[in-house]
C-alpha cells in the first residue's frame, strides 16, 4: 500500500493518524505540490492534485481522507475501528467529522485568508458568516465533550483523526481557550501517541511554510 502525502497537510495527517492507530504498514511517498513538475506527475494519480491518495495493493486508487480511513477500517477489521460497527454510533462519528470539515475547517481557512490581508482590510464582511458557523460548531463540540473522553465517546474515532490537525491548526488564527472542554480535549489529543508522532513529523514543514507567508503565523502549542 502506498500513501501519497505531505507531512504538514492536515488531510494527510488524518490518514497518518489512522494508520498509526491501526499500526498498518505502508509505503509513504511525499509529494511537493509546490513543485510544478511534481504536481503535474501527481495529477496523473489524483486528477484533483490534492493529497492524500492511497494506492492499495490491488492498485486501486482512493482519494478523500475519510474514504481512505473507511477503506482501512473495512480492509483491516482486526485493527482498532475508527468507524463504529453500530450504525447509530457510526452516524454520530460521521456527523462530527462533517461538522469539523464543513464548519470548522472552512472557518479556519476564512480566518487564515483574513490574516493574510493588510491589517486595515481585516475583519470585514467576508469572515462574518464563516466565523459565526465556526463558533457554532466549536460550541457544539464543547457541549458534546461534557461527558466524553474523545469526540464521539470513549473510543478514539474518525472524528478525532479529523479534529486533531484541524483544531491544532485553528489555534494559529483563533483562540478557543474560552471553551475548557475543547481545550482539554485538544491537549489530550496532542499527547496521544498516534497524533504526537504525526505532528512531530509535520512541524518542520509547517513552520517553514508559515514563515514564508506575507504575514507570518506561528504554530501555537496546547500545552
Ligand atoms: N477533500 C480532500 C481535501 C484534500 C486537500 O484539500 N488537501 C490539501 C492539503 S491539506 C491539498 O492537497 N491542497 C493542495 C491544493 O489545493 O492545491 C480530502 O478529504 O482528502
Amino acid at each position: 500500500m502506498k500513501l501519497y502525502y505531505a507531512p504538514a497537510s492536515s488531510y494527510s495527517q488524518r490518514v497518518l493518524i489512522a494508520l498509526n492507530e491501526k499500526q498498518i504498514k505502508f509505503t509513504p511517498i511525499e509529494v511537493n505540490l509546490f513543485d510544478i513538475k511534481a504536481r503535474e506527475a501527481y495529477s496523473q494519480i489524483n486528477p484533483f492534485a490534492k493529497i492524500p491518495t492511497l494506492i492499495t495493493d490491488e492498485e486501486t486508487v482512493i482519494f478523500e481522507a475519510n474514504l481512505i480511513i473507511e477503506y482501512l477500517d473495512q480492509t483491516f477489521p482486526h485493527t482498532s475501528r475508527l468507524i463504529p460497527e453500530n450504525s447509530q454510533q457510526a452516524i454520530e462519528v460521521r456527523l462530527l467529522e462533517r461538522i469539523i470539515d464543513v464548519y470548522i475547517n472552512t472557518g479556519r481557512e476564512a480566518l487564515f485568508a483574513d490574516k493574510q490581508r493588510p491589517e486595515a482590510e481585516r475583519n470585514g464582511k467576508e469572515i462574518v458568516k464563516p466565523k459565526r458557523l465556526l463558533e457554532t460548531a466549536l460550541l457544539l463540540l464543547e457541549q458534546k465533550l461534557t461527558n466524553r473522553i474523545w469526540l464521539a465517546g470513549d473510543e478514539f474515532s474518525l472524528a478525532d483523526c479529523a479534529a486533531a490537525p484541524t483544531l491544532t491548526y485553528l489555534r494559529m488564527v483563533y483562540d478557543y481557550t474560552y471553551l475548557p472542554n475543547l481545550t482539554n480535549y485538544v491537549r489530550d489529543l496532542e499527547c496521544r501517541a498516534s497524533v504526537a508522532k504525526v505532528f512531530t513529523c509535520g512541524r518542520e514543514q509547517m513552520t517553514q511554510m508559515l514563515s514564508k507567508l506575507q504575514y507570518p503565523l506561528q504554530l501555537v502549542s496546547a500545552r
